[in-house]
């Protein structure tokens, strides 16, 4: 299996075409090419949808912290593991406006909530629909990341304007019982098709770097371009290994294999922000621009993920300063949003922008490989 490693062979639609059924060779393939022809073609992608020079900022708060009953073994807030991070209840409403402003101010479009919770209980759950509603009248982008949820509990996140809900699917299939065993990958699937039900921006991605095959990153960003919709928010996550976790010690993932992995997202997902997210403290400057180059487009910026620290502010600024990037803007952001929303509906609508046939002929796998 071989793919195209110049973008010049490839006509502007056939870039441009949103695919949704890669073959895992197809995908190994995109992995395999030589770093610099990777590296152009994502970069190539990009610029065909994103202003390359302006990277989404989002800023995290963990607005329940810790006890999780889930045994996820990269998460420092599992209650199975002794991390020795501090508990804290469901944070009050003004704490987190307080919080929400402050990230407002210091330039983020997005704020992100983020709770150690299986799923929402029906107790907090009126406190949490109150806090998006607050939030978003702020003039900010509202996420949240709550745990597995029922249809009801997503159509009332969506009603009361919440704009993005983060559920990752972590890693492969085949790898995710070897992480989590209180919850199957079906579950997160199951969880992802209700929040597109209701209406919501998906924001959805995984780790890596916790000890998994190469065969397995394939298989996560397999998993993500194919969904029906690809995810408006892409998180690529290095795992931040902490101490008390069972992947506390786990081998280093080699770095370009990480950039490799932005790019191929990008490369999969072309208009989906991919966001360079956990691990950037352990990221020199010059790695973190190798994965801008490679099309990621948004970051967590502030004092914190939700209990690990971020690079200082002032470092990022002075990186964007050196690279020349831009914080982008609501409405910049917005408007970017509503013309990708634009061109989904003309696909999916025009059939001349999409033929599957020529893409299964093109690059059809060879009987009997893994799909
Ligand atoms: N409890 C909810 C859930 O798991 O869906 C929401 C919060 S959870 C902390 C959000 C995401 O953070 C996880 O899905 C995982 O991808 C990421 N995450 C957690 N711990 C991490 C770590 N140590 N390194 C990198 N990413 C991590
Ligand atoms: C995501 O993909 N990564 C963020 C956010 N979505 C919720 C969380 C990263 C957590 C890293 C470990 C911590 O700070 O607790
Ligand atoms: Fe709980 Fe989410 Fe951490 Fe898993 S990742 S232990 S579900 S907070």
């Amino acid at each position: 299996m071989s793919v195209d490693s110049s973008p010049a062979l490839m006509d502007s639609q056939q870039q441009s075409r949103l695919r949704h059924d890669w073959s895992r060779l197809e995908i190994k393939a995109l992995f395999d090419l030589p770093f610099m022809d990777l590296v152009f073609r994502a970069q190539s992608v990009h610029r065909e949808h994103f202003d390359p020079n302006q990277v989404q900022m989002s800023t995290l708060l963990s607005i329940k912290t810790g006890a999780c009953p889930e045994d996820c073994k990269y998460c420092p807030q599992s209650g199975h593991y002794n991390t020795g991070l501090e508990k804290e209840k469901l944070l009050a409403l003004e704490k987190i406006l307080e919080q929400a402003r402050l990230a407002r101010t210091n330039g983020a479009s997005r704020f992100c909530m983020g709770a150690a919770w299986k799923n929402p209980s029906a107790k907090d759950f009126p406190h949490v629909l109150e806090i998006v509603r607050q939030v978003r009248a702020l003039g900010m982008e509202t996420c949240m990341t709550l745990g597995a949820l029922d249809q009801d509990q997503s159509d009332a996140l969506a009603e009361a304007g919440l704009d993005y809900y983060n559920h990752n699917l972590d890693t492969s299939p085949e790898f995710y019982n070897s992480i989590i065993t209180t919850r199957t990958f079906q579950d997160r699937l199951d969880t992802l098709e209700r929040v597109r039900r209701s209406g919501m921006k998906v924001c959805a991605g995984g780790i890596v770097g916790m000890g998994e095959s190469a065969a397995d990153r394939v298989g996560l960003l397999q998993q993500l371009a194919n969904m029906p919709s690809h995810p408006e928010s892409v998180p690529i996550n290095m795992l931040v290994k902490v101490k008390g976790t069972p992947l506390e010690n786990v081998e280093d993932l080699e770095p370009f294999e990480f950039v490799r992995t932005i790019a191929v997202a990008r490369i999969l997902m072309p208009q989906s922000y991919v966001r360079l997210s956990a691990g950037r403290q352990s990221m020199n400057e010059q790695m973190q621009a190798l994965c801008f180059l490679a099309g990621a487009n948004s970051i967590f910026y502030g004092e914190k993920l939700l209990t690990t620290p971020l690079p200082e502010e002032s470092a990022d600024l002075a990186l964007f300063a050196k690279l020349g990037l831009k914080a982008e803007t609501l409405d910049a952001g917005n408007s970017k949003q509503e013309s990708l929303h634009a061109e989904r509906e003309l696909e999916n609508r025009e059939p001349l922008f999409y033929s599957a046939d020529q893409y299964t002929s093109r690059h059809a796998a060879p009987s009997g490989a893994v799909n």
